[in-house]
């Protein structure tokens, strides 16, 4: 029987969701996009769930698009605006929208879609020996998985140009010192640090942790007094939850939050 090429576990109030084409360095087929779907939205079903951590199986943790599913011989030529809009975009947009923070431990390499899949992510821990390669222009592709968007943005305009025309491998480190990820790790504390942060931010205040990826995301396109705005908006909603009451007594009482369990979407 083949093997299951996402898995998912739980542990205590977070899963670990593994991509597992590890001969394929954890490509994208089909079968692994709509398995990952649904372990996603699983996740997100499941109201012990308060973080989710999301990695590699194997030397990889991802190489994108399974180019051996393509097609191109002859005058084949696949429409890729039906599988980046079927796949990749609704991959992305589920993953900002997670109801519960996210973790990424990049294991290894991370090309084309799957670079953009982790930065994706709300905290990217790559290891050292990890690196990220916007390999699209290799097959003669724009960044697709919002690369063309998170690259900019994490980076600057000159790196991003040079990120997506060179296609030169960037280290875990230069990730990190360019400002692409959280933090470059040495391999072997990888997923014990990755497993810290995603018990950090699942005994965290889950609503609160998600209003900061959405407040920060919305700077992106606001002005500072539409900003401002939400803010306040987000303070009042915040304020009168049970999660701040708690985090107030907490601190008086000089004693660690005991934040409220997820509540049903
Ligand atoms: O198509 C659509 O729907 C549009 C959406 C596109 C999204 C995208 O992601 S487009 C970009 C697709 N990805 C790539 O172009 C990356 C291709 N891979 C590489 O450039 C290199 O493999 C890496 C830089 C990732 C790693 O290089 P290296 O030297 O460490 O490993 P390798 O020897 O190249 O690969 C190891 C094996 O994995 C190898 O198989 P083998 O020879 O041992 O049997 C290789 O063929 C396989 N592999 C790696 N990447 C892919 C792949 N097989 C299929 N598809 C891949 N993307």
């Amino acid at each position: 029987m083949e093997e299951a090429s996402i898995l998912s576990s739980k542990h205590d109030n977070y899963r670990i969701i593994t991509l597992n084409r590890p001969q394929r360095l954890n490509s994208f087929n089909e079968a692994m996009h709509a398995a990952l779907q649904e372990a996603l939205d699983e996740a997100s079903r499941d109201t012990n769930c308060r973080a989710i951590l999301l990695t590699g199986a194997g030397r990889g943790f991802c190489a994108g698009q399974d180019l051996s599913d393509r097609n191109v011989s002859g005058g084949n030529r696949p429409d890729l605006g039906h599988t980046v809009g079927t796949f990749y975009n609704p991959l992305i947009k589920k993953i900002k929208s997670l109801p519960v923070p996210t973790v990424c431990a990049v294991n290894g390499v991370a090309a084309g879609a799957g670079a953009n899949i982790a930065l994706a992510c709300d905290i990217v821990i790559a290891a050292r020996s990890a690196n990220f390669v916007q390999s699209f222009v290799k097959i003669a592709l724009t960044p697709d998985s919002g690369g063309s968007w998170f690259l900019p943005r994490l980076t600057g305009a000159a790196r991003a140009r040079g990120l997506a025309m060179l296609a030169e491998p960037l280290s875990a480190e230069k990730a990190e010192s360019w400002g692409l990820i959280w933090k470059a790790v040495d391999d072997t504390s990888m997923m014990p640090e990755a497993a810290k942060i995603c018990a950090q931010l699942a005994s965290g205040p889950t609503a609160a942790l998600v209003e900061i990826r959405r407040t920060l995301e919305d700077s992106e396109n606001n002005t500072l007094n539409v900003q401002l705005e939400l803010e306040r908006k987000m303070l009042a909603m915040l304020g009168a939850a049970d999660d701040y009451a708690e985090g107030v007594k907490a601190f008086m009482e000089k004693r660690p939050a005991t934040f409220a369990p997820r509540k049903a979407n």
